[in-house]
């Protein structure tokens, strides 16, 4: 590759896209009545320089937004950083920087990085997440949750990483670890602020009815099982010597009369309620061994099942059986209730455990499966209800049913859904977030930070020990912590603890639409006009994390009466990873490419088109198994194609006397090119453009030659179709071929009809052995669809008489075999 020549022309591109501003979305409605399309990627967090992950993600998105600008829409593709959070700060620590410093130069960097890669944006929207002109509504949004109850303070275990020294949302825990640190995560008692997400459980499920189709079906069932709801029954137990009963929750309350003992959760205040005297030697020290386990040896099937008699029994509300209370810590504290019906012989997990502790097992559905009992393995099928009393006979959901009935009827238990979901953690022990805009006032409680004293910033601190010490590092700063009571005027603390950075981008592509409005959030006619975002790009990492969050927060927008709209991203692309040598890349093993020597290698449009030609784009992509060089070597020849058509001949050509082989090829490539672009089938699209690159080479190398009008044709279909993937020689080429730049905007053609070819293939029907038709159908025909028009066929039903066919053998597109009835 010519690469000093590669970075002049991206230089020169580069210029002049930023002087023309050529992707600025146009804004206020007018007489602009072009669609409107907005097109979002993830922002970055500014963790250093771009790498090869964020090139492929943007590539991607660079694609459907350049696609979007070529047929005339008004594009939004705008720009931010979610720079607020634990890498810049824990990154700025080991530095000995300043969190701001570093993030910010950061940001300087990627900027640079992504003007240089060509990505599309309209960088007149750029924001930070970290100024204090966005994260003043992050704490704007707060208070309007606060008042409508949905933020709110409350104690309880949770999460806590020891390495960070702070709290973490259950979404930020991955198999037991901290998601940024890998550290086991620990269960603490704290107060902390939650968002309560859960009073939208069921229109976060139920709303994913709209998102069929737009979203992977893989995210929208990972949402699913994350809010995991469950029906069933609450039901309510007496345990002697207890004022009060304790309540269950069950998916299998048919069960009813097969539970042979109970559990509570071993760390749960019941657990220690309930204990009598005499256990109390054996629950203390079961107690302390649960607490040295982590959440995943809990759960662990493998694990051999442990627990304490409490010495204590509850009794069955419908048969009035006693039975025995248990602690053990296969029961979470925070699921349901706490405590469980335990019925061994339907439910794994309490046969396990009534095996170990000998406890008695009782089959009261039968599912002709043998005795649990013997066999070790619950039956948790379909059957018929036995030892049941008044559900003998019945089937497991008429039982169910029947159940909850008798349990309403007498008081002792109801009908319940429960949800795995937990209301979404958001306060965090650390410096580099969003404060809390609340005031801490003896006299009068929690008292928000009246409207007009937002945003409330973060003290300097410069020179300040930002280590994690389990409290926020703001408590050390005593000016900016004592403040008076907006209420009473009294003496008051500001809260100590910033939000969650999962706050900051729950709503950043609403502030895109109006990044500078400073009379709330987001102007709502601008959201009215360019909401919902049409396409979303970023990783499935974010699947209950960032796009559960993010749907709640617009459902709550909605009902603010603030957005039009119930979910923010009609559609989601989940890129594949770039890795390298068949794993992951990573700095600490050294499997690493570095984007920025590729670029200087190979040039931009030859990195993206690796990245974009090597699969669909929700595939990985080996770096070892793509060529950066081939893809130059690509390029190069479609830029010779473009200089020779634009030396040879002048724009405005009429293209009809032209080379009609080439023609056909040409308007084939737009015709599919453009069904693929629709599909995101970006790697194919490539390919029919390098076909097209070849059809051209030859008519140049033969007869006609470069200045034959098809010729141009072609070589102006690959300046405008390339514009997408390798937008610098694409630009380049353009103006070789004597257009005025830029190639980018509105560039796209239609395909003329006449000149797409209808590949067609002859398939014969024959009726008992003999032709009968002949069908003219597209190569890609289905058996069902060739079988629905060989019996449409006129000249097949005259000789069927009438009767339906015995049999109808398809061998698509060639052949259909109809033996008569
Ligand atoms: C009796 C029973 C009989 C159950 C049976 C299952 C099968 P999901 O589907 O996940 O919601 N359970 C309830 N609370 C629990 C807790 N805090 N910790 C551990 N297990 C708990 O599971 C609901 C079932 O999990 C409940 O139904 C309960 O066991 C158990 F043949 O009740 B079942
Ligand atoms: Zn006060």
């Amino acid at each position: 590759a010519d690469t000093d020549d590669t970075a002049a022309v991206q230089e020169k591109w580069q210029a002049y896209w930023d002087k023309h501003d050529t992707f600025r979305a146009a804004d206020a409605g007018g007489d602009d009545d072009r669609p409107r399309r907005y097109v979002v990627d993830m922002f970055p967090y500014p963790s250093g320089d771009l790498h090869m992950g964020h090139a492929e993600a943007f590539a991607i998105g660079d694609v459907i937004a350049r696609y979007r600008f070529q047929r005339g829409d008004n594009v939004l593709h705008p720009i931010g950083w979610d720079s607020f959070g634990l890498p810049a700060e824990n990154a700025a620590i080991k530095r000995d920087a300043h969190p701001a410093d570093w993030t910010y130069a950061n940001i300087d960097t990627q900027a640079a990085s992504f003007k240089r890669y060509g990505i599309s944006f309209d960088w007149s929207r750029r924001l930070h997440t970290s100024d204090p002109d966005y994260f003043r509504w992050n704490q704007w949004l707060f208070l309007r949750f606060f008042e409508r109850g949905l933020a709110y303070r409350g104690g309880g275990l949770v999460n806590w990483c020891p390495t960070d020294q702070t709290v973490l949302a259950n979404e930020q825990v991955v198999a037991g670890r901290c998601e940024r640190c890998g550290s086991e995560v620990v269960r603490r008692s704290l107060t902390q602020w939650y968002y309560r997400i859960t009073e939208y459980a069921d229109r976060l499920l139920d709303d994913m009815a709209q998102l069929e189709g737009g979203w992977p079906e893989e995210i929208l069932l990972m949402q699913r099982n994350w809010i995991g709801r469950s029906q069933g029954a609450d039901v309510h137990f007496a345990v002697e010597g207890r004022e009060e009963p304790v309540t269950v929750f069950t998916t299998r309350p048919d069960t009813l009369y097969g539970a042979t003992f109970f559990v509570v959760a071993a760390d749960a205040p019941l657990a220690d309620e309930l204990c009598a005297p005499e256990c109390r030697d054996a629950f203390d020290a079961y107690r302390a061994q649960v607490a040295r386990l982590s959440d995943i040896e809990r759960q662990s099937t493998e694990r051999e099942k442990t627990g304490v008699f409490l010495g204590r029994y509850a009794v069955n509300p419908v048969n009035g059986e006693r039975i025995p209370v248990w602690a053990a810590d296969y029961v979470l504290a925070d699921y349901g209730h706490g405590a469980i019906m335990a019925v061994p012989a339907h439910d794994q997990r309490d046969l396990d455990f009534a095996r170990t502790f000998d406890l008695p097992v009782r089959v009261v559905v039968d599912t002709g499966q043998p005795d649990p009992a013997e066999t070790g393995t619950a039956t948790s099928g379909d059957g018929v209800l036995v030892n049941s009393g008044p559900l003998d006979g019945l089937a497991k959901a008429e039982a169910i049913e029947r159940i909850i009935q008798v349990l309403a009827e007498r008081g002792t238990g109801s009908g319940a859904v429960n949800y795995r979901l937990r209301d979404w953690l958001l306060s965090r022990q650390r410096f580099w977030g969003t404060p809390i805009p609340i005031v801490h006032c003896e006299g009068c409680g929690e008292v928000p930070v009246p409207d007009d004293q937002l945003p409330v910033t973060l003290p300097d601190l410069r020179g300040a020990d930002l280590a994690p010490k389990g409290i926020s590092p703001l408590a050390a700063a005593t000016d900016w912590v004592n403040t008076s009571c907006p209420r009473c005027g009294g003496p008051a603390l500001r809260d100590t603890d910033t939000m969650d950075t999962f706050v900051d981008s729950s709503w950043y592509f609403l502030r895109y639409c109006s990044p500078r409005y400073d009379d709330g959030p987001f102007d709502v006619e601008a959201v009215r006009r360019w909401g919902p975002v049409d396409q979303y790009v970023g990783g499935k990492e974010h699947a209950t994390g960032h796009l559960l969050y993010s749907r709640f927060f617009t459902k709550v927008l909605y009902d603010m009466g603030l957005v039009d709209f119930t979910e923010p991203f009609k559609r989601l692309l989940n890129q594949g990873q770039v890795i390298l040598n068949g794993s992951a890349m990573s700095k600490s093993t050294g499997n690493l490419v570095d984007l920025g020597a590729e670029i200087d290698d190979y040039g931009v449009d030859a990195v993206r088109l690796c990245m974009l030609f090597a699969g669909p784009p929700e595939d990985d992509i080996d770096w070892a198994d793509v060529s950066p060089a081939a893809s130059v070597r690509f390029l190069n020849r479609a830029l010779r194609v473009m200089t020779e058509a634009g030396a040879a001949s002048a724009p405005g050509t009429d293209p009809g006397t032209g080379d009609l082989e080439l023609r056909k090829v040409t308007h084939r490539t737009i015709h599919q090119i453009t069904q693929l672009l629709e599909v995101n089938r970006f790697n194919v699209a490539i390919a029919r453009i390098m076909e097209l690159v070849t059809a051209a080479r030859r008519v140049i190398d033969s007869g006609p030659g470069a200045a034959d009008p098809a010729v141009r044709e072609a070589a102006e279909t690959i300046a405008v179709t390339l514009s997408l993937f390798a937008p610098y020689v694409a630009e380049e080429g353009w103006e070789r071929l004597g257009h005025a730049p830029s190639v980018a905007i509105g560039n796209w053609r239609a395909a003329d009809p006449a000149l797409l070819v209808q590949e067609t293939v002859t398939a014969v029907v024959q009726v008992a052995g003999k032709v009968r038709d002949r069908l003219e159908v597209g190569p890609e025909i289905s058996a069902a669809e060739l079988e629905r028009l060989a019996l449409a066929s006129a000249k097949v039903s005259a000789h069927l008489g009438g009767v339906p066919p015995r049999k109808v053998i398809v061998r698509a597109p060639k052949l259909v075999n109809i033996v008569p009835g």
